[in-house]
């Protein structure tokens, strides 16, 4: 017994220290290990491993070698790196840094041969999304990441920069923002990053020679600036900017008055208009196939997958590559958030084929415009499009945050297993989320969606408290580290909302667990009193137009919360308690002429859209009501809650019926404005007509 416990820590030891090179090279054999001693070696990137004594290095040049290849070889005697570019030098060099790190741990060196070179070869970001673009300190710190887990790839393209898209692509930078850029080119040169320059014209393009020199003086500014690698975006755009000949005429003319003239430039890359199946036209001879037969094919064309925002498989890749007619350069839109801003996207970078080697020229990530929170992911797609075959998303998941976050790594990951879903928006685009706890708040929400709540049986609350527990203090655990600023400046009000979250829903276990209906209304009163701060840190941060707020486990755990406030509130209501009314939750009463609708109930229920949102609805409805002319049914809201939308459905289309508002209840106008306090719908036809009301919800802010 005791030497099958020796053996276990053992093993455990053994895997813990298990030599782990990211990206996983493509070939490693390993031949016993010697006692760590150092490297002979005078290199400045090697400082730190640096012992007269050690073993020495030795660099060989060799024509055959892949150009981002290389070998590296550990006998006794010698370290032996092989490289036929500067670029496989320095990712030898980085892989040796990583055994070298694990050796001085360890105190052993282990004698590996190593042949190595990655699977695609453009690996990086395209900083793409639309929102407040990195900063210049966050760029600086990137290409340093992306250089150290061998990304080649940095595209400039943020949106939101005038001088990249419209109105101002046609103007060279202001001196400062020039000089900005210069650093960049030359912080990316040195971590052996190709730094992309985008522009984005097609708002505003117009197709003659005034416009086409335009693009060339800029790129020629930009080359000036030390640019060697340039990229034109046509996407998200409308009209005369998105004639695929047109396109293919300015990117050819480009290549031949600007690539062709120089002998430092790199592949120009292009983004189409049509960057996705789902936005592309299918029949014969349209856009991508105009793209196909007319580009010059040494320009590469961008690929976002089957949608905007989808996993990449490998008939999407073979479908679009016969149409433009060479391998897709993938734009994949993970991790962005810029259509669901009150999220973080934490979660593994999972739904990528391994298949699709042959497929792809390039893989890069569009990623959220919180830089340091979007490493995870982009360490994540450094590693698949190193080596596809290899790729494990979730032991990489597992493994960076190990990695880079060793000392609150339990935490982060718990944090972030919790903030992984963009929920449901345009895009459809879901993802695995809370799955330790997952199945048993489905059952019990939908259950409460019923106006049941089941007893939870003591295994699963036991689950569920250690969970909830955990949401604590891993919030408190992350926020008091002071290693990681930039990080935690990026997610802060998140992690206060997690934590209070946690708080809420431990309460609501307590309350799950609570017989006597007394206790059950003081524990209700201070679930209302938790729920009501996190309304207050989901309405005071991240303001944005767009989606403001802050959202967290919002798959799973929040709409068991708010089901349950809503559950709770009209039990301890029926038996007779004073309950109060949380905040943001809206009363209204029934408003209506016809009089076997007046005494139809008024639910709430939330809708879980980016975020759970408040509604008010009327309860089902089997029977055809009949509606003369001028019949209206709706609601008087009696609450300060304003209306985001209304949304109905009748058994059948029927015409001149529609939704009115008013302030007052006197004066009626189909078009909402923050003073509604009266929603109806009525049937303004001159014809009595039966239907039955399947569905109207009033949707509150
Ligand atoms: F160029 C593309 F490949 C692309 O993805 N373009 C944008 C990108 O800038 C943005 O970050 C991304 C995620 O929101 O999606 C594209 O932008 C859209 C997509 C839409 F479906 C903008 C509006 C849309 F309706």
């Amino acid at each position: 017994m005791k030497n099958f416990i020796i053996l276990i820590v053992l093993l455990l030891a053994f895997q813990t220290h298990a030599q782990q090179i990211y990206p996983i090279p493509q070939r490693m054999e390993s031949q016993g290990k010697v006692p760590y001693a150092g490297v002979r070696s005078s290199l400045p990137d090697l400082s730190l491993y640096h012992n007269k004594s050690g073993i020495k290095l030795k660099e060989s040049i060799q024509k055959g070698v892949p150009a981002e290849g290389y070998s590296l070889t550990i006998t006794p005697k010698q370290i032996h790196i092989v490289y036929s570019t500067e670029r496989g030098r320095f990712y030898a060099l980085k892989t040796l840094v990583q055994l070298l790190n694990q050796a001085q741990l360890v105190g052993e060196l282990p004698l590996v041969k190593i042949t190595d070179s990655p699977d695609i070869p453009f690996r990086g970001t395209v900083e793409g999304f639309y929102g407040q673009p990195w900063s210049h300190v966050d760029r600086i710190a990137q290409l340093r990441f992306y250089g150290d887990w061998k990304l080649n790839t940095y595209i400039y393209g943020p949106k939101d920069d005038p001088y990249h898209s419209s109105p101002k692509w046609r103007e060279p930078y202001p001196a400062a923002e020039a000089a900005r850029l210069s650093e960049l080119v030359q912080e990316a040169k040195e971590n052996h990053v190709d730094f992309y320059w985008a522009i984005h014209p097609g708002l505003d393009i117009k197709w003659n020679k005034a416009d086409s020199t335009a693009v060339l003086h800029k790129f020629e500014w930009m080359y000036d600036l030390g640019v060697r690698h340039f990229a034109v975006f046509f996407d998200d755009i409308s009209g005369e900017g998105t004639k695929a000949e047109k396109q293919a005429g300015l990117l050819n003319y480009l290549q031949k008055e600007f690539i062709d003239k120089r002998k430092d430039v790199g592949a120009l890359i292009m983004c189409p208009t049509e960057y996705n199946k789902g936005w592309s036209n299918p029949k014969e001879g349209t856009y991508l196939d105009i793209l196909g037969d007319q580009l010059d094919p040494r320009i590469h064309v961008m690929w976002t997958g089957n949608t905007v925002i989808h996993d990449i498989t490998l008939e999407g890749q073979q479908w679009v590559n016969k149409r433009i007619k060479r391998p897709s350069f993938v734009w994949w839109n993970f991790p962005v958030s810029d259509y669901v801003r009150n999220h973080l996207l934490l979660g593994e970078a999972y739904g990528l084929d391994k298949n699709a080697k042959l497929e792809m020229a390039g893989f890069v990530s569009n990623p959220m415009d919180k830089p340091e929170a979007s490493k995870v992911a982009i360490f994540s797609i450094a590693n698949y499009a190193w080596n596809l075959k290899a790729y494990d998303p979730a032991k990489t998941w597992e493994d960076v945050i190990d990695l880079l976050y060793p000392d609150m790594a339990k935490s982060y990951k718990l944090f972030s297993s919790h903030n992984t879903d963009p929920g449901p928006s345009y895009h459809q685009y879901r993802r695995a989320e809370s799955q330790k706890i997952a199945a048993i708040l489905e059952k019990q929400t939908n259950s409460l969606i019923e106006g049941k709540s089941t007893v939870l049986a003591s295994s699963d609350i036991e689950l569920l408290r250690n969970e909830f527990l955990a949401f604590i203090s891993s919030a408190d655990e992350i926020l008091s580290n002071s290693n990681y600023g930039t990080l935690i400046t990026e997610i802060r009000p998140w992690l206060q909302y997690f934590a209070v979250e946690g708080q809420a829903a431990l309460v609501l276990l307590s309350m799950n667990q609570e017989q006597n209906p007394d206790k059950l209304y003081t524990l209700f009163g201070q679930f209302q009193l938790l729920r009501d701060q996190m309304i207050a840190i989901d309405q005071k941060e991240n303001r944005n137009p767009y989606q403001p707020g802050i959202v967290t486990a919002s798959r799973y755990v929040l709409p068991w919360i708010e089901q349950s406030n809503i559950y709770y509130h009209t039990l301890l209501k029926s038996e007779g308690y004073p309950v109060k009314d949380a905040v943001n939750q809206p009363k209204a009463s029934m408003y209506t002429n016809i009089e076997m609708l007046r005494s139809l109930p008024i639910q709430n229920d939330v809708w879980t859209g980016n975020r759970p949102f408040q509604v008010l609805k009327l309860g089902k409805m089997l029977e055809f009501i009949p509606f003369k002319p001028q019949d209206y049914v709706g609601v008087e809201i009696t609450s300060s809650s304003r209306v985001r939308e209304v949304r109905y459905k009748l058994d059948k289309k029927v015409e001149g019926f529609e939704v009115q508002y008013s302030a007052d209840g006197k004066t009626w106008v189909t078009k909402k404005d923050p003073q509604i306090k009266y929603v109806r719908l009525i049937n303004n036809s001159n014809q009595t007509t039966a239907v039955k009301i399947e569905q109207f919800e009033v949707i509150f802010e």
